[in-house]
């Protein structure tokens, strides 16, 4: 049977990009009745790899929760809990790193990039194990549940064969436990920063203008939207190559109003000069991120209300996990109880 497992991290309140690439997806196919049993997980352990205050994290762990359920996810229908309320997904970890070689994680783009970036760190002992070994969490996290479709954006793809490579690889090893997970892809795939079009949209992006925040204010939207960089040819056309900010803003409309391409947009648009196209974007993100934002703030208001949703639907989580777990220490030789 079909099962659907993905994740997002704690880091702040999600973005435009989380919700276009990624939650929309999975309140779609929640909602479709098409798939068995469907795990979205807040993966707090993840987030453990950028390290934070410790109120930070249980804050917007909170945040992340209300936003979750905003967006459509419903804790009846779908399984929503805090990943380090599962401890099968550290076991997993352990289990699946044990099996991978480091020259797997060497060439993850991501860690490459990280390895660029913060080469001041080098000089303090280098980066954290942590975020090297991230995407074995992230195989255990899929993995745990023998989940068959995933739903995330274009950046976690990598991630994604990783795990399926790795699944591969211990169904030789040991026994064929592991289906193989297929990624699900969103429409708009990736939603770029609105001040710099080389880099994706990320909520933990230092500049807040850079992303739309589900909980941003009218006003705070539509001022980003108008400050978001352009160009100056003439008429709207969707071309990501020469004209990355219009296409990013078009791709943006295009998702928020299910067209399946960005094209179609600037040809209704063909005609406004770049103005008129940023207000009836902004328009678009209003209208779709007001009731979110309205939501969240009503979940917010009632956080025992919040912490009882995600205790009920944990309890549920560790019985799928446990059992599984309990197959996998039998496999590779441990005790299960
Ligand atoms: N810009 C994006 N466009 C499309 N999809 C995106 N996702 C993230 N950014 C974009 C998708 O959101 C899901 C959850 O992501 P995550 O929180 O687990 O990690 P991330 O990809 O690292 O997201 P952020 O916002 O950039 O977080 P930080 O700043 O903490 O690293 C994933 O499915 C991802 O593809």
């Amino acid at each position: 049977l079909a099962r659907v497992f993905s994740g997002i991290q704690p880091t702040g309140v999600p973005q435009l990009g989380n919700y276009l690439g990624s939650l929309k997806n999975w309140v779609t196919m929640q909602n479709s009745g098409q798939y068995g049993e469907l795990f979205y997980s807040i993966v707090d352990l993840h987030a453990l790899t950028v390290p934070r205050d410790p109120r930070v994290l249980r804050k917007e762990t909170m945040e992340m929760a209300a936003a979750i359920i905003a967006c459509g996810v419903d804790p009846q229908r779908s399984v929503l809990f805090r990943q380090s309320a599962v401890p099968a997904h550290s076991q997993l970890h352990w289990a699946l790193g044990c099996i991978t070689p480091t020259g797997w994680l060497n060439r993850m783009t991501q860690w490459k990039s990280k390895l660029q970036s913060q080469s001041e760190l080098q000089s303090q002992g280098g980066l954290l194990t942590g975020l090297f070994t991230y995407p074995i969490l992230m195989s255990a996290d899929v993995l745990l549940y023998r989940a068959t479709h995933i739903p995330v954006g274009e950046d976690q793809v990598q991630h994604l064969e990783f795990a399926r490579d790795l699944a591969t690889h211990f169904n030789k090893t040991y026994a064929h436990l592991f289906p193989l997970p297929q990624v699900i892809l969103t429409r708009s795939k990736r939603i770029m920063s609105l001040k710099d079009s080389s880099r994706k949209m990320s909520k933990s992006d230092p500049n807040d203008l850079s992303r739309i925040n589900l909980n941003d204010s009218d006003e705070s939207i539509r001022l980003k939207i108008r400050r978001a960089p352009t160009d100056s040819i003439p008429g709207i056309t969707f071309d990501p190559e020469s004209r990355p900010g219009v296409s990013n803003l078009l791709s943006i409309y295009a998702a928020l109003k299910d067209m399946p391409d960005p094209g179609e947009a600037a040809q209704a648009m063909a005609s406004m000069n770049n103005k008129q196209m940023k207000d009836a974007v902004a328009s678009a993100v209003v209208d779709a991120l007001a009731p979110i934002r309205d939501r969240m703030r009503r979940l917010l208001d009632d956080p025992s209300h919040l912490e009882q949703t995600l205790r009920d639907n944990e309890a549920r989580a560790r019985d799928v996990a446990e059992q599984s777990w309990r197959e996998i220490a039998q496999c590779v030789g441990l005790p299960h109880y």
